[in-house]
């Protein structure tokens, strides 16, 4: 069967594409064998001039190179020389003597658009769908079939480098502005509109594209020494987001450089060169796992499959107004588009907790995610109540009041009073077992627990959990909905503080007690940023807030004993008044909202006198394994379903380094026996809340691990 069907009209050769079997077009060795022998034809057909490259799929241009098949490769050499090749192809097309017109409509990413960039003239639909991008950074590797080269040249360096260097996409109306493309129509004249350009290129040639830019674009992008202090401040804008641990994209800036300074041939061998280079890195092949993992996530309900009939969600009612239910509800809105109802217990915070859903909207609308006409359409989508008026037609309900059982169980009882018997009542918690929750319930099956984490936009993973008694039919409409709302879901066991905040609890507790052994905070703090978390463990404590953080530590210990016993830190700050960011008073100071720095007061009142005697080593080791220990441990009582749903719930949930993979792939890279016997000598200076968990005994003895693949496609 073949991806490429034509058919000619007018002397254009209208190329279709459209791989069977694939959901997305996929650039493999064998499509592009097809394409190549294609052209040879269209080459040598003399009533053929010109030729319209357009999709075959509904909503998907091409996806790039087919990433298991780079994943694959044997060797260093081997992917140079799969690189070298693609290379060759865009130059075959770049160098065509017939115009070469390119239609886009949907995804165009990685070769994808190394292949638009090669065409002559390039359209695009404005349509949500379309979108342009180079995301190869995120896989560990560069844009290896000329991506590197031609982009900047197209659009300038400064624009090519701040997608290549990020891995971005852009929607088609900035993709245009860019320069990237030439046209952009709706979606419905994509066709008629690239065919009348392929009728003109034929007669009158390629147009000639201006400069872009003004005069920056001439003073920076024009002339060497404007290009060297581009590539100077890349080089560390890189640095400071990546702290030296993603190779890629500094590789990539490289490329572009030789590119740029020596011209394209050099460009395209350094080019290959360094994507054989990446393809085979330790980072790449973690951030390969984690692509497939996130999409294998998007497929699983969290139930067997053929065992739930998720229910459709077309109105989400919504209890309890503050800053977590009015985040569940602006992001449900601007998100899924559904209906959602707010209720509070007075109007005035359903006022507060609209507004603040709406600020959800704002935000996307400033940042041109969503139209004006959008956003007018969805603000309506919003409304509040402060009894349950609109809650008998919810199909899902959320209910997002205080952190206390009672008040739980009083809201779950009358959200059964009112709502109809067949939605689905989901509440949201970080501490109380759902099971609990759901015990005086009349339905438990329909009663669930959804773990947003906050703020509830921003934050990309959702916990659900269910009960003892939930139905699957409750947890696939909980998932389904999750994803609608734009979350990773991932399905974890009701045991205290679920699987994030149990992974985190001795993490936090360690540094409590790193510091009152007087472990300077910065020291702590840094540490952990180096090992490549976004912030370390005291700035996190004062972004959950100290409150909060107290209560989830109080919750941990009472349910695990002395093991998760946290420092007396926290208690000392509160008394002070200190809850954190949000009170602008924390372990940092707070200026204008922003971190403004250790607060030294914060020593003197937890009576410490800082000192540097423990190493960053040691730091290091005892937050890290006291973490890895409880993931094993947790793991160990299937508090997740799959390795696999444990470092996406780390690395979405609380920014595990992305490049070691999460803490049960980490702790296969190091061998369990090796973990074990680190815990042990820990165990021996610092007491038994290192003693190795149970499964990791079990594993060090038997060579056993959390995964059985062999690095591939994530189990
Ligand atoms: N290679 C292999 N499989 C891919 C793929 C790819 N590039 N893109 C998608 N798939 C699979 C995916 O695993 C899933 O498989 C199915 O297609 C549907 O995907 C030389 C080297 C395009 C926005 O990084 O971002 O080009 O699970 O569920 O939500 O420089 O897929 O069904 O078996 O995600 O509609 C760069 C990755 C490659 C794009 C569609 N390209 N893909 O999203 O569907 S490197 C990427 C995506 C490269 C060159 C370099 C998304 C999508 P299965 P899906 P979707």
């Amino acid at each position: 069967m073949s991806t490429f069907t034509v058919v000619e009209e007018q002397g254009v050769a209208v190329v279709s594409i459209d791989q069977p079997g694939s959901p997305v077009n996929i650039l493999t060795a064998a499509v592009k064998a097809e394409f190549e022998s294609l052209l040879e034809r269209l080459r040598a057909e003399k009533a053929v001039r010109a030729i319209l490259l357009l999709s075959g799929k509904p909503d998907g241009f091409i996806a790039g190179a087919d990433i298991e098949q780079f994943v694959a490769l044997p060797n260093q050499a081997a992917a140079e020389a799969l690189s070298r090749d693609g290379q060759a192809t865009m130059d075959r097309v770049a160098a065509f003597p017939k115009p070469i017109i390119v239609a886009v409509h949907g995804a165009c990413l990685g070769g994808g658009l190394e292949l638009a960039l090669a065409c002559h003239y390039r359209l695009a639909s404005n349509h949500p769908k379309t979108q342009l991008g180079l995301p190869e950074v995120q896989l560990g590797i560069l844009p290896g079939a000329g991506g590197c080269q031609r982009l900047p040249r197209l659009i300038g360096v400064r624009a090519a480098l701040d997608i290549i260097l990020a891995g971005k996409s852009e929607r088609a109306a900035k993709a245009l502005k860019l320069g990237m493309v030439d046209e952009l129509v709706p979606p419905s004249l994509l066709r008629s509109a690239a065919m009348a350009a392929a009728l003109r290129l034929m007669e009158s040639g390629v147009p000639r594209r201006p400069r872009r830019g003004g005069l920056a674009g001439l003073l920076l992008d024009g002339n060497p020494l404007g290009r060297a202090l581009v590539y100077r401040m890349a080089r560390k804008s890189v640095l400071a987001k990546t702290g030296g641990h993603y190779p890629a994209p500094l590789s990539a800036l490289e490329a572009v450089r030789t590119g740029m300074e020596r011209g394209l041939r050099a460009g395209l061998v350094d080019e290959h060169r360094r994507f054989g280079e990446l393809a085979v890195s330790p980072v790449s092949r973690k951030l390969v796992q984690i692509f497939f993992a996130t999409t294998a996530l998007k497929k699983d309900d969290g139930v067997a499959p053929g065992t739930a009939t998720p229910r459709p969600v077309r109105r989400l009612g919504v209890v309890g107004s503050g800053f977590m239910g009015s985040g569940i509800a602006g992001t449900a809105v601007s998100q899924a588009g559904v209906e959602v109802r707010l209720k509070d217990a007075d109007l005035v915070r359903v006022g507060k907790g609209l507004k603040a859903s709406v600020g959800i909207l704002d935000g996307r609308l400033k940042r041109r995610r969503i139209t004006r006409q959008e956003y007018e359409r969805l603000s309506a989508l919003l409304s509040g109540t402060a009894d349950f008026s609109g809650f008998p037609r919810a199909d899902l309900v959320i209910e997002a009041v205080f952190e206390e059982l009672s008040v739980k169980r009083s809201v779950v009882a009358d959200l059964e009073a009112t709502v109809g018997e067949r939605a689905i009542i989901a509440t949201n918690t970080s501490t109380i077992p759902i099971t609990d929750i759901a015990a005086g319930a009349h339905h438990p099956d329909r009663v669930l627990g959804m773990h947003f984490f906050s703020p509830v936009d921003r934050m990309p993973l959702l916990e659900v959990i269910p009960g003892a008694a939930t139905s699957p039919d409750a947890i696939a409409t909980a998932v389904q909905f999750g994803r609608r709302m734009g979350k990773t879901v991932i399905v974890v066991a009701d045991r205290p503080g679920f699987w994030v905040n149990r992974i985190l609890s001795p993490y936090l507790n360690e540094a409590g007690h790193l510091l009152t052994e007087g472990t300077p905070i910065e020291a702590i703090d840094r540490t952990m940023t180096r090992f490549g978390f976004p912030v370390g463990p005291i700035a996190l404590l004062d972004e959950v807030g100290l409150d909060v953080a107290a209560k989830g530590g109080g919750v941990m210990h009472q349910a695990f004993g002395e093991r998760l016993a946290p420092a007396d830190v926290i208690g000392r700050m509160l008394a002070d008044k200190r809850l954190g960011r949000k009170s602008g008073r924390g372990f940092y100071r707070y200026q204008d909202g922003k971190k403004a720095g250790v607060d030294a007061e914060v020593y003197r009142l937890l009576a410490i006198s800082p000192s540097d005697r423990v190493s960053p080593q040691t730091i290091e080791q005892r937050l890290v394994y006291a973490m890895l220990n409880e993931a094993a441990m947790a793991a160990g009582e299937g508090v997740v379903r799959s390795p696999r749903d444990g470092d996406i719930g780390a690395i979405f949930g609380i920014g595990f380094p992305p490049f070691r993979g999460g803490p049960l792939r980490m702790i296969d890279d190091l061998g369990a026996a090796q973990v074990v016997s680190t815990l042990r000598a820990l165990e021996a200076e610092f007491g038994p809340r290192f003693a190795p968990a149970a499964s990791l005994v079990a594993m060090a003895e038997h060579g056993g691990r959390f995964y059985d693949d062999s690095g591939s496609r994530a189990a």
